[in-house]
């Protein structure tokens, strides 16, 4: 296979296992190990062999090559460290799988025979499960119960039938809090290989999943152990503004499959349209069953495969509603500082801590410039990147999605930022402002309340 993507490595099997145990006939076998060096949207692969099918998009991500060898298609996932971008000026040494974290898409169709060789390039053993396949019970992936785990060095084998079409996840089920932390993870998109009423025809398909990390500022390795207090929340490994925008052409039909392996859950919204959830991982949801949404909550280890008509044009934010989710590495002890003069106590604390910053006395809006906080190297800035009109003050779980009238079809470039009509955008009033209505001043029957209440309040002093 060739590819001219930029950060599309192709490496022999030959030349990448030789420090492995696996016997030279063996390396023979195995596919061609495709390899990605870069955090960029790859276009989506389109089938060579086999059905024709409209191939996902993997945000910030791309899909893995395979190749047919006697009706079985081959694929090669390879477990080992890597250096992952999270956003611009940030890298985090993590694990996944063929360069990357998360690990590519595998993209099959239904009824598809499956061999997937799993190689362990990491310094501890581990597995990989399928989530959401029926596969037979061997080859489920959980060290210890169907499998003995997967020694450093070693390649194993998978092979099963894609039986059911949908969006599926591949994790390990092998020191797994440490694995997860560390960014092992994939999607699975299995094709319909016949039309059918529950699974529409989509003109773009969009695949990430929800992970998040605890790396300390200044550093790149993630902390494992952390249970909740996670300071990173990311899709496919990114935090905005890495996060790649979501394309489409006005009018056009959007899938767009979440899968959720962090250790929360993630209400995602869409503004500007109904959403409707057209699958799980258990499969497609009877059409009957739909009612239209704008946020979905997405559990861990769910999946959903959310759809739309893409038929408002603009720049639509989508992200996860959980305002902590659109913030990116802090500190989670800040204390609330609204209302308060600090500038004599942050003084005083300068003389002792130089560059010292406390958090704004009318919010932290201003922090969005990461100019103002001194920050270590190799930190993504707290909220940051800049819209057309400033900041966005988000960062996190949050990416736009870009609705344009003459977006070509199939085209997944970035179109830049939204241009509205003129007269379509909120504007600055100048004149006169309208009477302020207040609810607290204006309801008689409040003072009417109070008065009533007043001899029972003992000698509390009271205004009226
Ligand atoms: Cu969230």
């Amino acid at each position: 296979m060739t590819s001219n993507r930029r950060g599309f490595l192709l490496r022999t099997a030959g030349a990448t296992l030789a420090a492995t145990t696996v016997s030279r006939a063996a390396l023979a076998a195995l596919p061609e190990l495709a390899s990605h060096d870069s955090a960029d949207t790859a276009p989506p692969l389109a089938p060579a062999t086999g059905p024709h099918y409209n191939p996902v998009v993997t945000l910030n991500g791309w899909t893995l090559p395979w190749r047919m060898k006697e009706g079985i298609k081959e694929f090669h996932l390879v477990a080992e460290p890597v250096l992952r971008e999270m956003a611009p000026g940030f890298t985090a040494r993590l694990w996944g799988y063929n360069g990357q974290s998360p690990g590519p898409t595998i993209e099959v169709v239904e009824g598809d025979k499956v061999r997937l060789f799993v190689t362990n390039r990491l310094p501890e053993r581990t597995s990989v499960h399928w989530h959401g396949q029926r596969l037979p019970n061997g080859m489920d992936g959980v060290t210890g119960l169907t499998q003995p785990a997967i020694e450093p060095g070693k390649t194993f084998v998978y092979e099963f039938v894609a039986r059911r079409a949908g969006t599926f996840m591949y994790h390990p089920h092998a020191d797994e809090m440490v694995q997860m932390a560390m960014g092992m993870m994939g999607s699975w998109v299995t094709h319909p290989r016949a039309p059918s009423p529950a699974i529409a025809a989509v003109d773009r398909d969009y695949v990430f999943l929800l992970n998040s990390y605890d790396v300390t500022p200044g550093a790149s390795v993630p902390r494992t152990s952390t249970m909740t207090d996670f300071n990173l929340w990311s899709w496919n490994s990114r935090i905005f503004p890495g996060i790649a925008p979501l394309v489409a052409r006005q009018h056009e039909r959007v899938r767009i499959r979440v899968g959720n392996l962090s250790m929360t859950n993630h209400p995602i919204h869409l503004h500007g349209h109904e959403m409707q959830v057209t699958g799980t991982d258990g499969g497609p949801t009877p059409p009957g069953s739909r009612w239209p949404e704008v946020t979905v909550d997405i559990a861990v280890g769910q999946m959903r495969q959310l759809e739309f008509v893409a038929d408002a044009e603009g720049d639509w934010s989508l992200h996860c509603h959980k305002a902590h989710h659109t913030m990116n590495a802090m500190g989670h002890d800040v204390p609330n500082m609204i209302g308060v003069d600090q500038k004599d106590v942050v003084d005083r604390i300068r003389a002792l801590v130089p560059g010292y910053m406390a958090m704004g006395g009318s919010g932290m809006g201003d922090m969005a410039g990461m100019s103002m906080m001194p920050a270590p190297p190799n930190t993504a800035p707290m909220m940051g990147g800049d819209g057309p009109y400033g900041s966005l003050e988000m960062g996190g779980m949050f990416s736009v999605v870009k609705v344009r009238r003459d977006q070509p079809a199939g085209d997944y470039r970035d179109p830049g930022w939204y241009r509205p009509p003129a007269g379509t955008t909120a504007y600055e009033w100048t004149g006169e402002p309208p009477p302020v209505a207040s609810h607290a001043a204006h309801n008689p029957s409040n003072e009417i309340e109070v008065q009533a209440k007043k001899p029972s309040m003992g000698g509390m002093p009271m205004e009226h």
